[in-house]
């Protein structure tokens, strides 16, 4: 079982880590399961605070998953809830994060199973493939559907952001199931070329 600490908490670019250590990303609308998935992928309860209401991750969030890499929880975007100056802030991070991590291996981001790609998850998925980052799809709470929608979404899902083929960089997942746990470790252990 793979050890996971949480590392540090920032809001504010200037305090990005020093060093070289790889960094994962989980990115995505605000309640779609990023911080859930945190806990179920590494059987820890709350290490990775979660809520139903969403905007509940503010800051950026890193986590130490063996010493190796860091599993880095980003705050979620899109939600009308929250206030506009709260969002733009938050967005503002998202963006420098992107722009000046120098070390970034790979990003999750993580698409609710149950509803088509928002206009800011688009934007995300453009911005992402201009940098050339590493990049799959989680499609999350997948324990929702029932089986006919899942495999509507599987057959579905290249022609919701471009270039997506199921098991090759997009997954289903479900935090309550654990649907996909498996397919998505093999697929980090692979790529990242580690030990989970
Ligand atoms: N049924 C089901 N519910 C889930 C799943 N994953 C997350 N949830 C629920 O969705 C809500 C939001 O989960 P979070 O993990 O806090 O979402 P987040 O993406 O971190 O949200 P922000 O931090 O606000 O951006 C919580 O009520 C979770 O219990 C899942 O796989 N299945
Ligand atoms: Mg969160």
């Amino acid at each position: 079982m793979p050890s996971i600490k949480f590392y540090k908490s920032i809001g504010n670019i200037q305090n990005l880590p020093k060093g070289k250590i790889p960094e994962v990303v989980l990115c995505g609308r605000a309640n779609v399961g990023k911080s859930s998935f945190i806990n179920s992928f590494f059987n820890r309860k709350n290490i990775a605070k979660t809520s139903s209401t969403p905007g509940k991750t503010k800051s950026i969030n890193y986590f130490s998953i063996n010493g190796q890499f860091y599993l880095v929880d980003l705050p979620g975007y899109g939600f009308s809830k929250v206030s506009k100056k709260e969002q733009e802030k938050w967005s503002v991070l998202i963006e420098e994060y992107f722009s000046k991590s120098k070390n970034i291996k790979l990003i999750l981001h993580l698409i609710d199973s149950r509803h088509e790609p928002t206009k800011l998850d688009r934007l995300l998925n453009e911005y992402i493939n201009k940098l050339r980052l590493n990049y799959i799809v989680v499609f999350t709470k997948v324990d929702k559907l029932k089986q006919s929608e899942m495999a509507k979404l599987k057959n579905g899902m290249q022609k919701m952001l471009p270039g997506l083929v199921f098991g090759k960089n997009a997954f289903l997942y479900s935090s309550v199931s654990k649907t996909g746990k498996k397919e998505i470790k093999d697929f980090l252990t692979k790529s990242l070329n580690i030990k989970l």
